[in-house]
């Protein structure tokens, strides 16, 4: 059989680069400084962040994908999806659960994989192209904030946005996400949502802050990505990794504390930045959720809250919510 797999491209490496300088002017020009965290991810960043979901004290990957191994036949029953639509899909590993209980009920006709990263995109529609023969794989290079619109049109779409990825947006960002989203579905279409739950504070930092040091890379390398991209001089030796649980907020937040005073300077945005000793730069938060308060959220959005499946320690839930 032949592989159905087609890409279609709604943002080039020219609209990403455009991105990155807008971002890291706006970010760096505040105060307190800050970065989003969708520019951690080149290929070392990613490499990383693959380290990371492996480590003792990160429980969130280990336990979706336990999660999800448990309760992906109920989606798919209770969903009877058509088209699998995963936003932010990276590699696909874990949405193979989802597919193969798609599939084992034989609703499943295709898969719509969306990630920013053109390469891994191209990676992942191949290799589940390959192994899934008949289904048909249409994967979009795209921004989940920004091209919502973009999902094919069909019947039956169920929406996969896994991993705890929706910490990364601000209560804010999030309304107006899970607004984008709601708009972009039919009554009755679905989205499944990952999300990491509030817990003790000390696990919380641990899986942030973790003994071998790989977070504290993670969290360096950005500025590595900022000197390869923009030609700018960081010394990310000169910073240091800060994980703490902001209780207020209720999220995580990443920082790279300046160990100095000293200058950077980033020649493609005539741009120099100057920190002093102890100065903080924000390059992630991880908001944590409780099941009540995602649930008024989608609702909110115009979600109805149907299911959530949790893992005994209660540590992180899938929520299924009906468009
Ligand atoms: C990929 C955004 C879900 O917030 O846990 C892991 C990223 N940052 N360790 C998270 C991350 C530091 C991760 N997400």
């Amino acid at each position: 059989m032949t592989v159905d797999v087609r890409i279609d491209v709604h943002l080039t490496g020219e609209d990403l680069a455009a991105q990155l300088r807008s971002d890291v002017h706006t970010g760096l020009s505040k105060r307190p400084r800050r970065l989003p965290p969708k520019w951690f991810y080149d290929p070392r960043g990613s490499e990383l962040f693959e380290r990371i979901t492996r480590l003792p004290e990160y429980y969130p990957t280990r336990t979706e994908r336990a999660i999800l191994a448990e309760g992906a036949a109920g989606v798919a029953e209770i969903s009877g999806a058509k088209t699998l639509v995963e936003l932010g899909s990276g590699s696909s590993e874990k949405t193979r659960l989802l597919l193969d209980a798609l599939r084992a009920q034989g609703t499943l006709a295709r898969f719509v994989p969306l990630d920013v990263s053109e390469a891994a995109l191209r990676e992942a529609t191949t290799r589940i192209g390959t192994d899934y023969p008949g289904l048909e794989v249409h994967g979009l290079v795209a921004d989940f904030t920004r091209h919502l619109d973009r999902i094919p049109n069909g019947d039956g779409r169920l929406i996969a946005f896994l991993g705890g990825t929706i910490g990364n947006l601000e209560p804010g960002e999030r309304a107006r996400f899970f607004g984008e989203l709601r708009a972009a579905l039919h009554d009755g279409e679905r989205l499944l949502l990952g999300a990491d739950l509030v817990k003790d504070t000390g696990t919380l930092v641990a899986a942030y802050d973790d003994a071998a040091g790989v977070t504290a890379e993670f969290n360096r390398n950005v500025l590595s990505v900022l000197n390869t991209r923009l030609g700018a001089d960081f010394d990310p030796g000169a910073f240091e990794h800060v994980a703490r649980w902001d209780p207020r907020n209720a999220w995580i937040e990443m920082l790279l504390r300046s160990t100095k005073t000293q200058t950077a300077t980033i020649p493609e945005l005539d741009m120099t930045v100057a920190f002093e000793e102890g100065e903080e730069l924000r390059t992630e938060i991880s908001a944590k959720f409780t099941v009540t308060g995602l649930a008024e959220e989608l609702a909110a959005a115009g979600f109805a809250h149907e299911h959530t499946w949790t893992d005994p320690a209660d540590a992180f839930a899938l929520l299924l919510a009906r468009a």
